[in-house]
């Protein structure tokens, strides 16, 4: 299967998101959903602290920098030495983008796996510089574990990071709410009465009554709204494999350019 036009090299998309939202499990997952549909796919981890990962990365920054050799040999802790460990990558930068290129131009898609903490790869300079150096169209997938939404403000709070996330990387970014199988609350429910009816949302989100933290977040709904089609959040389960038909709409779309997202 191809897509509906032409391209010269892969649909980049990085999968980011705090600790343990599930980035590496939709990483495999969705490479075998994207290759039982036949398109060619490659896997790339770019997290120095990973131990065991659930599918086979066609480029491993750990051939590079690991995060136990930098802690050992540094003496730091495991914090510390992710810092550490990212700044080595950065400072490689040239060597790691070679390998990471040559897959952009050989495959229909490219997942990248990105460090553990979101903010390493989001907001020091190893995404802004590699996503300059890739210099291929890329889309970030912003995961968020369903169990951090639990009531109207938290959506708002996660549209603000996904937009903080897009202004510092430059790049269109899809809210995935993930571990949908899991939910303890009315996640999805929310979700929807966001996208699909915005005045009931903002009057459930008045009744929180959370003093200032519903204050803003209130203001924010519409300002959010106009800077950031609400169409691209979605629900879904990396473990599942649920709301992937959505995921890869929403992708496709955006790589084509050609959908009305709002
Ligand atoms: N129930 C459920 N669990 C999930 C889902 N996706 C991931 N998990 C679980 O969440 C945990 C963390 O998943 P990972 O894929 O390692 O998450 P990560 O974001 O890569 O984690 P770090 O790289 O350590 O930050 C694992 O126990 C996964 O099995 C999901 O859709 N549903
Ligand atoms: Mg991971």
């Amino acid at each position: 299967m191809n897509s509906s036009i032409p391209i010269q090299h892969a649909q980049v998309v990085y999968i980011m998101g705090f600790a343990g939202s599930g980035k590496s499990t939709l990483v495999s997952s969705f490479a075998e959903y994207l290759s039982e549909r036949k398109f060619s796919v490659a896997c790339v981890n770019l997290d120095p602290g990973a131990e065991v990962l659930p599918y086979k990365p066609d480029y491993d920054v750990r051939s590079v920098v690991k995060l136990v050799d930098v802690m050992r040999k540094e003496r730091l802790g495991p914090n510390g030495g992710l810092i550490r460990a990212v700044e080595i990558i950065t400072n490689k930068i040239t060597e790691i983008v070679k390998p990471i290129q040559k897959l952009a131009f050989s495959r229909d898609w490219l997942l990248i796996d990105t460090t553990g903490q979101l903010e390493l790869f989001a907001f020091r300079e190893l995404g802004e510089t590699l996503i300059r150096m890739l210099n291929v169209r890329s889309i970030g997938v912003y995961l968020v574990d369903a169990s951090m939404i639990s009531k109207p403000s938290d959506i708002v709070l996660s549209q603000l990071i996904s937009l903080a996330i897009r202004l510092r990387l430059g790049i269109d970014i899809v809210v995935a709410i993930n571990k949908i199988d899991a939910e303890r609350v009315n996640t999805r429910e929310l979700m929807e009465e966001f996208l699909l009816r915005v005045g009931d949302f903002k009057e459930r989100l008045r009744k929180e009554n959370l003093g200032v933290l519903t204050d803003l977040t209130y203001d924010l709904v519409d300002f959010l709204i106009s800077y950031f089609p609400p169409a691209r959040i979605i629900t879904i389960s990396a473990k599942n494999k649920t709301g992937f038909d959505d995921l890869y709409s929403i992708l496709h779309e955006i790589f084509c350019v050609c959908g009305d997202l709002t």
